[in-house]
């Protein structure tokens, strides 16, 4: 049995009951969630799209490999690969798991990692407020690999915060005009009474490749009849073979924070995977001083230097500021009848991949009406953004739909 408040600072201690009361009235706005200063985070959700490239070599390698099958099953090892970065390294590095700074409409995360896969671009943008919207895209020319996706979250409150993730990722791999689309896992939040708050993922989440191929992954947590945290447990099948056995391509078992093994039909271990060896790639992002106004970190500075000061008046201070500015925007926007221009993204009507991928997924659904559409990277923007922007334009070819 977990004590109360035990991995809370002693000067937190009744801040945290409060949180903890708080949470019980809690209305699924994860934006308005007033927290402790202690479980504040200095980062902002635009820096999360990075979780999913932190290491190119996995995330480039499905485009080396000619058999359609096989490179269903790379596109599965490199997204459980994002796992680990995903949910649990900011528990790693922070010692828990701290509410991050809501992006304002328009606040723009970008960077790129270089290593021996060449360049690999970020562009993160937040294109909604009401609800929170983060799309993002990344790409690596050199290996014709892009990936580009947008997601919300729908909170509850039942024992613990329990978040349903909407949106979705489609990777597509230009040798072989093939696409997949990724859904997104449901998580929750352990640790809160303790005051040590983690993620466990649950239920399931799929990939749909345009070849013909699908990925079902079941989570589970310690709680769970596997009993081990972080568990998953995978299988892969030609499309609308979910319910016979005799068809699973491949087999995964293991965990997401740890280590996995992949098995063929024949239930022998073809590939296993060590999130502790994987070497990850540092992403370069512009120094504060050199980035744009609506750039994250330059954005946020102030309040994040408050944060980390554990001064709770000069936060709220600056993040009224910030909140004040956006409210003027909207104005004048409202007033002159021209809505907010995204930087790098676009609402689209069209039916996409997406839209056909998804009928693979039982009960699947886009969603459109709780992402406020379906939002696509339109690399023209993109190539006529203004400076420095538009300098990714030398990074994008021919390959975006
Ligand atoms: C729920 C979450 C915010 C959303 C985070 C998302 C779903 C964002 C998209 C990323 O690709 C994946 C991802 C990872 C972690 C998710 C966060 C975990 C906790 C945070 C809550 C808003 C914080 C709750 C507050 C507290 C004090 C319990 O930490």
């Amino acid at each position: 049995m977990s004590e109360e408040g035990a991995a809370v600072p002693s000067s937190s201690k009744g801040s945290w009951t409060g949180f903890l009361k708080q949470l019980a009235s809690f209305n699924g706005d994860l934006s308005t969630m007033t927290a402790p200063a202690f479980i504040l985070s200095t980062t902002s959700l635009t820096e999360f799209s990075a979780y999913w490239a932190e290491m190119p070599r996995l995330l480039v390698a499905p485009a080396a490999e000619k058999d359609p099958q096989k490179r269903a099953l790379l596109v599965t090892k490199w997204f459980l690969s994002t796992l680990k970065q995903q949910y649990a390294s900011r528990n790693e590095k922070l010692g828990s798991e701290k509410k991050p700074l809501n992006p304002f409409l328009g606040e723009l995360f970008l960077g790129k990692w270089e290593d021996t896969e060449g360049e690999t671009h970020l562009v993160s943008e937040q294109v909604s407020h009401h609800p929170p919207v983060t799309a993002y895209s990344i790409w690596n020319e050199k290996h014709g690999v892009r990936l580009q996706g947008y997601n919300a979250q729908k909170a509850s409150f039942r024992s613990t915060i329990n978040v349903r993730q909407v949106g979705h990722a489609i990777l597509h791999i230009d040798a072989y005009d093939e696409d997949y689309l990724i859904t997104l896992p449901s998580l929750h939040i352990e640790g809160l009474i303790r005051g040590s708050p983690y993620v466990e993922l649950n239920k399931s989440s799929y990939i749909v490749s345009s070849s013909g191929y699908t990925t079902r992954i079941d989570y589970a947590g310690a709680g769970w009849v596997s009993g081990s945290k972080n568990s998953l447990s995978a299988v892969v099948f030609p499309h609308g073979k979910e319910k016979s056995k005799s068809d699973v391509l491949y087999t995964i078992e293991g965990s997401w924070s740890d280590s996995f093994t992949i098995k063929d039909a024949g239930k022998h271990v073809v590939d296993r995977y060590d999130a502790k060896s994987e070497p990850k790639s540092v992403l370069k992002v512009a120094d504060i001083a050199n980035q744009d106004p609506l750039e994250s970190r330059r954005a946020w500075k102030k309040v994040a230097d408050a944060i980390l000061k554990g001064d709770m008046n000069a936060v709220g201070h600056e993040k009224t500021l910030l909140e004040e500015q956006q409210r003027a925007l909207r104005k004048q926007e409202a007033a002159t009848n021209q809505p907010w221009e995204r930087t790098f993204f676009t609402k689209t009507n069209n039916i996409t991949i997406a839209d056909k991928l998804i009928r693979e997924v039982p009960h699947g659904s886009l969603e459109q009406d709780q992402t406020g559409g379906v939002w696509l990277f339109d690399s023209a923007k993109a190539s006529n953004a203004k400076p420095p922007y538009n300098a990714l334009s030398e990074t994008l070819k021919d390959g975006w739909k």
